[in-house]
C-alpha cells in the first residue's frame, strides 16, 4: 500500500488546500533522488567520512586541503545532478496562489534551479528558499567580507592549489555553515517567523536531528498550526506529526500537491 492510499495522504490534501501560509522545511532526502547522497543514510556522505572530520571549522583549520577534496567531490556529484519532481512540484506550490515559503537544510542550490525552471521566466522569488546552512556553490574568504557565487572545480592537490581571496590573500571557504558554528542570524529568525505565521509545516527529507533548524516545525506546532512529514522513516518529529506520510518525496509530492499552487 503506497502511502497515497491512506486517509491521512487525503487530509494532508485538505489540511493543506485550507491553509493560506504553508511553510516547507526540505532536507537532504529530497535531493537523493536526484543522486545527491544524503548525510545519514545507507549511502550517505557521513559513511566515508565522519562530520567531525570535515564539516567543523576545526577540521578546516587542521586540514584545509581534505576538507576542500570532500567539498570538490560534493560539488562534483552535485553539479552532474538535476532537480528531481519533488523538487518540481515544491516549486509550483510556493510560486502559486498560496503563501508558501521554503526553508532548506540543504546547500545543493536545487530549490532555486526548480523555482528558476518552473517561474517559466518571470519571477521566481516566492520559490527561491532560506538556505539556512549556506550554499555549496558560494565561497567566502576566512579573513575579510569577500563572498561570491563559485561553481568551478576547486584544485585542492596542494595549499598553494587552495582558492585564495583576490582582495586579502586569505584562504577561501565553502560559504556553508560548519557544525559548532552558528546559523546567520537573520536568515534563521526569518524561518522561525515564517514557521510561526504558517498554519502548515510540511517537513520533507529530513532525519530531524540538526538543530536549531529540525526546531522550525515547532513554531507553527507551537502557534496552532499543524506538521505534515514526508519521509521513507519515522523522525523525532514523526510523533509531533498531525498525517506522516511514509515515502520518497518525488512520489510523494507530486500527488500531494496536484492542484494546490
Ligand atoms: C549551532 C552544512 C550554535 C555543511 C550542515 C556539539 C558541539 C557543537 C554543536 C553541537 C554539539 N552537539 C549538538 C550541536 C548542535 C549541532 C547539531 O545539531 N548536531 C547534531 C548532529 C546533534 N548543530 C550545530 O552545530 C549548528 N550550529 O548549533 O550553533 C552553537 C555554536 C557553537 C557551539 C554549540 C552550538 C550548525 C548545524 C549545521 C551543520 N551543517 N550542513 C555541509 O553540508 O557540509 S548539517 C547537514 O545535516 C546538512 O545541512 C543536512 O541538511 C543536515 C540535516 O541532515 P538531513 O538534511 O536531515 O539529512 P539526513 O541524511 O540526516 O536525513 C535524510 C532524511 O531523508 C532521512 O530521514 C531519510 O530517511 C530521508 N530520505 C531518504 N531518501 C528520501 C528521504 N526523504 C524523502 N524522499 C527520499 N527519497
Ligand atoms: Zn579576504
Amino acid at each position: 500500500m503506497t502511502s497515497m492510499d491512506t486517509e491521512g495522504f487525503q487530509e494532508a490534501r485538505d489540511l493543506l488546500a485550507s491553509a493560506d501560509v504553508v511553510s516547507v522545511l526540505s532536507g537532504a532526502g529530497v535531493s537523493a533522488e536526484s543522486g545527491v547522497p544524503t548525510f545519514r543514510g545507507e549511502e550517505g556522505l557521513w559513511k566515508s567520512y565522519q562530520p567531525e572530520e570535515l564539516a567543523t571549522p576545526q577540521a578546516f583549520r587542521r586540514d584545509p586541503r581534505l576538507v576542500w577534496e570532500w567539498y570538490d567531490w560534493r560539488r562534483g556529484k552535485i553539479r552532474a545532478c538535476k532537480p528531481n519532481p519533488g523538487h518540481e512540484a515544491l516549486a509550483r506550490f510556493a510560486l502559486g496562489s498560496r503563501t508558501v515559503r521554503i526553508v532548506t537544510q540543504n546547500v545543493d542550490g536545487l530549490h532555486e534551479e526548480a523555482a528558476r525552471k518552473a517561474s517559466g521566466g518571470n519571477d521566481p522569488s516566492p520559490g527561491l528558499p532560506l538556505e539556512l546552512h549556506g550554499s555549496i556553490f558560494r565561497v567566502k574568504c576566512t579573513s575579510c567580507t569577500y563572498k561570491v557565487p563559485h561553481r568551478d572545480p576547486i584544485s585542492a592537490d596542494s595549499l598553494e592549489t587552495l582558492p585564495k581571496c583576490p582582495v586579502c590573500g586569505s584562504l577561501l571557504r565553502p560559504d556553508v555553515v560548519w557544525f559548532g558554528e552558528s546559523l546567520d542570524a537573520e536568515i534563521l529568525s526569518e524561518a522561525f517567523r515564517v514557521a510561526q505565521g504558517s498554519q502548515v509545516c510540511l517537513v520533507v527529507g529530513t532525519s530531524a536531528l540538526v538543530h536549531p533548524a529540525a526546531s522550525v516545525p515547532l513554531a507553527t506546532r507551537d502557534s496552532g498550526g499543524r506538521i505534515i512529514e514526508v519521509n521513507p522513516t519515522e523522525t523525532p518529529l514523526s510523533p509531533l506529526a498531525r498525517v506522516s506520510l511514509r515515502g520518497a518525496s518525488g512520489e510523494v509530492l507530486p500527488p500531494l500537491l496536484e492542484g494546490l499552487d
